[in-house]
């Protein structure tokens, strides 16, 4: 299965590395052909090469529209060299065979992250090479197609370890490569026609990404996996740079991604806050006066679980946060920045991943997201709903103090990124019980409640940290129940959506136990 490389096609916009890389196909005996401005970078460095135009006998034409889109080319690429039928046809339209393209396209991603008008962006939607990209892929029992630059040096290394020749499973390699590039390209087109278009509705979007990294396996060990990225420059952890550690665990990405996003609710000017968070769900979260002091608060709500978590901040990893992390085993270490301090105190531990990401998203940015049902995908807008005061509706005769409302306002941004059934406890700017993921809201009303009286314990407290806290639930209470449940844990104020056939009686049970209850009218669910 080894077939020799003897002519190659080069039409390249990102011509970085090219001339070294031609130098060492000619080196080697290749023929070189080439479209307009690559051919004339080539003859600029003083290599020899046939014009795809003296081929084809067609000029370039309407503005570079048509350059390669012709039998002469697409012939030489696609011709099965062991078919008689093939090569006969060859032969009698004179058509040389292609045994190696090298396409890398019309930038148009570039394009548009540039803010180019309309017109730019469509000039910039490359027709032919994804055309011959696609050829030479579906022909690579015969034919080599490189459409990363990153991968001329591994080309040339395969030349050489097979003297001029390259093997089946490399070239099923570079043509799976290809497919993931074209079929990137036109997700990205679609993406900006939907986006040029207002598109609101997700279901036009194709659905498409380039392998980021192969993971080692997926949730289990028996399950194989892999991280895609959708080509989104917004911070977070598919663009976050990594200074130390192993690679990134499938279950690693999951809850890194939870724990960004969710730091990412507490604007860094109004303070540092810090996530922890465990099998997706934030086991303490927290304002504080320093970094320091947030990450303590954090911890401070359930250290059992924060063990071995995820840990994320809104602001710059400092020397003595960093110092105060490595006291216990912690997975991964998010943040939009690091110090160079903080970086040594880390470099200590080995196992310990530390991601940077340059900045926080933007939580209320649109976006996307989608889920894999049997037979299908599930898309639907990201949850980007945001609450302010002024939203809030006031239901009970008391209404929540300021502080009160402060901490409602918080337990409410943490309550959006625990799995429902969510109940998360608040008190001064931090989580003091947090209950996750039951299919009954009063359960998770009362493990949040236990979690506050672990907390107790743990610190040698006096009394349960519920007692005076606010309480958020991410979806209304069906029944007085759940909140009695709070009111019983010590909660004075509670923050929730309303809108449940029974918010008279529930509202008469808050009431009743003097608690302030606000409705949102909004819902978290996340399931
Ligand atoms: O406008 S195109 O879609 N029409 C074509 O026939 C065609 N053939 C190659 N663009 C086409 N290309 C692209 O031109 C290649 O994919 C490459 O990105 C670029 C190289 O042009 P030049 O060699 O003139 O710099």
């Amino acid at each position: 299965d080894l077939v020799p490389v003897r002519r190659a096609l080069l039409s390249v916009s990102d011509k970085t590395g090219l001339i070294e890389f031609a130098q060492a196909l000619a080196a080697r005996g290749v023929e070189l052909l080439s479209t307009g401005g690559t051919a004339a970078a080539l003859r600029g460095a003083g290599l020899t090469v046939t014009d795809v135009s003296e081929i084809t006998a067609f000029p370039e034409m309407m503005d570079g529209r048509v350059k390669t889109l012709h039998p002469m080319v697409h012939g030489g690429l696609l011709a099965l060299r062991d078919n008689p039928d093939h090569q006969q046809a060859m032969k009698a339209h004179g058509i040389d065979a292609i045994d190696l393209l090298v396409v890398n396209l019309y930038p148009f991603e570039a394009t548009v992250a540039a803010g180019a008008d309309y017109a730019t962006c469509i000039e910039n939607i490359d027709i032919g090479g994804p055309a011959m990209i696609r050829a030479a892929a579906k022909n690579h029992g015969f034919v080599n197609v490189v459409v990363d630059v990153e991968d001329y040096a591994g080309l040339l290394a395969e030349l050489e370890v097979n003297e001029g020749t390259t093997s089946l499973l490399y070239r099923k390699q570079l043509a799976l490569t290809a497919y993931a590039r074209t079929a990137a390209y036109d997700a990205a087109v679609s993406g900006w026609m939907a986006d040029a278009l207002g598109e609101a509705e997700p279901r036009r979007r194709a659905i498409s990404g380039t392998l980021a990294q192969t993971l080692r396996y997926g949730e289990n060990p028996h399950q194989s996996a892999a991280f895609y990225s959708d080509g989104s420059t917004r911070p977070g952890v598919a663009t976050a740079e990594q200074f130390q550690g192993k690679a990134l665990s499938y279950n690693n990405i999951n809850d890194t991604d939870a724990a960004f996003e969710l730091v990412a609710e507490f604007d860094p000017a109004a303070g540092p806050a810090v996530a922890i968070i465990k099998h997706a769900n934030p086991c303490g979260v927290a304002r504080g006066e320093s970094l320091t002091d947030a990450y303590q608060r954090a911890f401070n709500c359930d250290q059992t679980s924060a063990f071995g978590g995820i840990v994320a901040l809104n602001d710059t990893l400092d020397a003595d946060t960093a110092r105060e992390i490595t006291k216990i085993f912690t997975e991964v270490v998010i943040a939009p920045d690091v110090t160079d301090e903080a970086r040594e105190i880390f470099a200590a531990k080995k196992n310990l991943r530390l991601l940077t990401t340059g900045g926080l998203p933007d939580v209320t940015a649109p976006g996307r997201v989608w889920r894999q049902v049997a037979g299908g995908y599930l898309v639907q807008d990201k949850d980007n709903g945001h609450i302010d005061i002024g939203d809030l509706k006031v239901v009970t005769e008391r209404a929540p103090s300021e502080s009160e409302l402060a901490d409602l306002l918080f337990a409410w941004k943490v309550a959006k990124h625990v799995k429902s059934n969510a109940i998360v406890y608040a008190r001064d700017g931090a989580t003091v019980g947090v209950g996750a993921g039951q299919m009954s809201r009063v359960d998770s009303t009362r493990i949040a409640a236990r979690k506050a009286q672990d907390m107790a314990e743990t610190l040698g407290l006096a009394t349960s940290p519920a007692e005076g806290a606010v309480v958020a639930s991410d979806a209304f209470f069906p029944f007085p129940d759940g909140l009695l449940t709070a009111a019983g844990a010590g909660a004075t104020a509670v923050i929730q959506p309303g809108g449940s056939m029974r918010d008279a009686d529930v509202i008469a049970a808050a009431n009743e136990a003097g608690l302030a209850m606000v409705f949102t009218g909004m819902r978290h669910f996340r399931h």
